[in-house]
């Protein structure tokens, strides 16, 4: 499913984000940016060390990653140029901002990768695994937060979001169709 919001492509896949050729993918990280499992695990695993090794970089100067913010590193042997490494919330029954916080890490991360002149990105559905954000409403905020970003700029070109499992898939893409396309 292509979508044309003039003038950046937005996309739906089902896959795994380490196989896809963009500028940079995002990565669902914790605070520590010393990797983890689920698509943290899979960029660290397909990216080899040198992500890690930039991390680290990262944590001696500024002592890891606040929620909502994001980072970028190399993406070492990832098809993609970058990993921007952003911090998803903890889903707390909603009593803790979370909402605004993930919204915060679409906008970080779009507003780092042109930053870094990156004008194809592609996120995964940062939140909703062992963070336990519910699908419904995270689908939502990222494709609002998205819509928000790229209205407002025209140096992102095509954003692509990459979903491992069907549920997600079908939110994001029926959020989508919420915008009239
Ligand atoms: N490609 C795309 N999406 C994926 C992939 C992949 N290869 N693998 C999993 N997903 P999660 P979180 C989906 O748990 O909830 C880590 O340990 C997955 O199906 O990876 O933000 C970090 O280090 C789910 O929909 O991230 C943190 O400690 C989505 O990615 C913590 O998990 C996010 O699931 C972050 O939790």
């Amino acid at each position: 499913m292509i979508i044309e919001v003039s003038p950046t492509n937005i996309q739906v896949v089902k896959g795994d984000i380490t196989k896809i050729k963009v500028d940079c993918i995002v990565n669902a990280a914790n605070t520590s940016l010393l990797g983890g499992g689920g698509v943290d695990g899979a960029i660290h695993r397909a990216g080899g060390s040198v992500i890690l090794e930039e991390c680290r970089k990262i944590i001696a100067k500024q002592g890891g990653c606040k929620v909502g913010e994001a980072v970028i590193t190399t993406a070492g042997n990832l098809p993609s140029n970058f990993v921007i490494h952003t911090v998803g919330p903890v889903w707390n029954k909603g009593n803790n901002n979370e909402r605004e916080k993930l919204s915060n890490c679409y906008m970080n991360s779009l507003q780092l990768a042109v930053a870094h002149n990156c004008n194809t990105i592609a996120f995964p559905s940062i939140s909703t695994g062992v963070y336990r954000f519910p699908k419904d409403e995270a689908a939502k905020i990222a494709v609002d937060a998205v819509y928000k970003f790229i209205s407002n700029t025209s140096l992102i070109n095509e954003v692509i979001f990459v979903c491992f499992d069907d549920e997600n898939y079908a939110f994001i893409k029926s959020q989508l169709a919420t915008k009239g396309i």
